[in-house]
């Protein structure tokens, strides 16, 4: 369902942007590297009518995209922040258009959109879940497990979150570290619901090893190949059994709606900030509803802010499978809200509170905050 009571403007008065460095509870594994530490952004929209927060997803080093934290933050103050401050009101559905212009940096479009958008909302007493068409108060809790040592590691890693109720396990797969780890765990825990993600280390060459992982009965295999690689996608998927899904790939709904044209998907991971924002998020998974094809909520080892946004989005109708919507404390030992999403039965709760439904801790958000600035009208 589109939007379908848009929010009030807000009279945008300054933006507060604010580096971050969170240490994670344990180092986490993708193909494309280990992070202990989360660097990320946050975002205060300072309105007439009040606060209102977002989250800017970069990493430190442009390896999951081009996007990285201190481009973001150079192309916010010098371009972005600027344009909407320039806007004497402004309604959270114009902030993307008002940023169109500007090609690319859509982490940083979807942060600053999401900051005016809790304004707006909390403004006017509406949760975004409800803003956004959610249709359930809580959602299923899938966890996203980065490589480990060995096999026998990784064992004991999705038992831990499986004990915890965890209600889908994902694993981190690159070449060489794929076929063994995948058939460890299917052998140690059953027909539990598994998928791999690849974060686009594979190419159409390793198809034969790919086709290995048909036997796992896996719910699907995300991004195997590179971001632009669409028609090797469409190639690669005529060869698996196993479904493909794309992430990095899917930049905004016209891009997910190529993929699906062209047969290079049938399961499609949704995160706002890859694609410029919620209401971005909401048109993909308004069109992938309306085709029938299945959708989740990625992650992004988002802070309160954004899980809590998250949370929101996963709650759509169209989002059929348990998404990377885990417990904060699956990354972090404290989070800079005091109200972080929690695990109750393998489900997290959709916030029910005025806009993101979360309140900052002020004491948790300093003592992580490394670099802060304030532009201004
Ligand atoms: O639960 O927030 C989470 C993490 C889920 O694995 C996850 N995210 O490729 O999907 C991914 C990966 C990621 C994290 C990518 C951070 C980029 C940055």
């Amino acid at each position: 369902m589109p939007i379908t009571r848009p929010a009030a403007p807000v009279a945008l008065e300054a933006v507060e942007l604010r580096v971050l460095h969170l240490p994670l509870v344990s180092p986490f594994t993708t193909s494309f590297g280990t992070e202990s530490v989360r660097e990320v952004i946050v975002v205060r929209a300072r309105t007439a009518g009040g606060d209102g927060w977002g989250e800017i997803v970069t990493q430190a080093a442009p390896l999951y995209s081009s996007e990285y934290t201190r481009g973001a933050w150079d192309v916010a103050q010098r371009w972005l922040v600027p344009a909407l401050l320039d806007a004497r009101t402004l309604r959270p559905e114009d902030v993307a258009t008002t940023l169109e212009p500007f090609v690319g940096h859509r982490m940083v479009k979807a942060g600053l959109e999401l900051a005016v958008l809790d304004a707006a909302l909390r403004a006017e007493g509406r949760p975004l879940g409800a803003y956004l068409g959610a249709t359930v108060d809580r959602i299923p809790s899938g966890v996203s497990v980065g490589i480990q040592q060995s096999p026998t590691a990784l064992v004991d890693a999705v038992s831990g979150y499986l004990d915890q109720g965890y209600v889908r396990i994902k694993i981190k797969i690159k070449p060489g570290r794929d076929i063994a780890e995948t058939a460890a765990v299917r052998d140690a825990f059953g027909a539990i619901p598994l998928q791999v993600d690849a974060n686009s280390a594979y190419t159409l060459a390793d198809a034969d090893v790919l086709a290995e992982l048909d036997r796992f009965d896996l719910l699907l295999i995300e991004q195997p190949l590179q971001e632009d690689d669409l028609v090797d996608h469409a190639a690669l998927a005529a060869r698996l059994g196993t479904p493909i899904c794309l992430d990095e790939s899917i930049t905004s709904r016209k891009a997910a709606a190529d993929a699906l044209a062209l047969g290079a998907a049938s399961v499609i991971n949704i995160k706002a900030g890859r694609v410029g924002g919620y209401l971005e998020a909401v048109r993909i998974h308004d069109l992938c509803r309306d085709a029938g094809v299945p959708v989740w909520c990625g992650g992004m080892l988002e802070t309160g802010i954004g899980r809590a946004a998250n949370a929101a989005l996963a709650a759509l109708p169209g989002f059929t499978l348990p998404g990377d919507v885990s417990a904060s404390d699956r990354f972090y030992h404290r989070d800079i809200v005091t109200d972080p999403i929690v695990l109750e039965d393998g489900h997290v709760r959709v916030p029910t509170g005025p806009g993101l439904g979360v309140e900052i801790d002020p004491v948790a958000l300093e003592d992580v905050t490394v670099d802060r600035v304030e532009l201004r009208r």
